[in-house]
């Protein structure tokens, strides 16, 4: 199993309120290299068919909706142990209960419009990760 990469979005409350370049800033200077990065905006198809393996939970159509409300950053990150450090730097999924200093705990409104995704597993990092960006073996 891969350990060195994992797949991040910032998520639309982040874009909208301004946070892109503070948020890069801290991943890249928490010793994440960006591989693949991309700007853009999810319909609600696509945003359903990403989170599909939450389709189940009574939150989906909220995420779904909010997903697709506006544009986000998606990317691939590279580090030693990346996807379980990423989850270190991004704090909890509530943000009242993130970490100081972490990003949901920084830039992140509510559990819903939390500022960044992390994937949870080498297994969905490649999964998410090639939901984005197809066609790049190198990735
Ligand atoms: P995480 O993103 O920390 O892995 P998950 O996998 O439990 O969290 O949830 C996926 C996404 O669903 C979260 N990032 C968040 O945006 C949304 N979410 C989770 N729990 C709730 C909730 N109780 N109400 C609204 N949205 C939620």
């Amino acid at each position: 199993m891969e350990t060195n990469k994992t797949f991040t979005m910032i998520k639309p409350d982040a874009v909208a309120n301004g946070h892109i370049g503070a948020i890069l800033d801290q991943i890249i200077k928490s010793g994440f290299k960006i591989t693949a990065m991309k700007y853009t905006k999810l319909s609600p198809e696509t945003a359903g068919k990403f989170y599909e393996v939450h389709k189940e939970r009574p939150f989906y159509g909220e995420l779904v909706d909010f997903m697709s409300s506006g544009t986000i950053v998606a990317a691939i990150l590279e580090k030693d142990n990346a996807v379980e450090d990423f989850r270190k730097l991004i704090g909890a999924t509530d943000p009242a209960k993130a970490d100081k200093g972490t990003i949901r705990n920084l830039y992140a409104q509510s559990i819903g419009a939390n500022a960044v995704h992390g994937s949870d597993s080498d297994e969905n990092a490649k999964i998410e990760g090639a939901f984005f960006f197809s066609g790049l073996e190198k990735f």
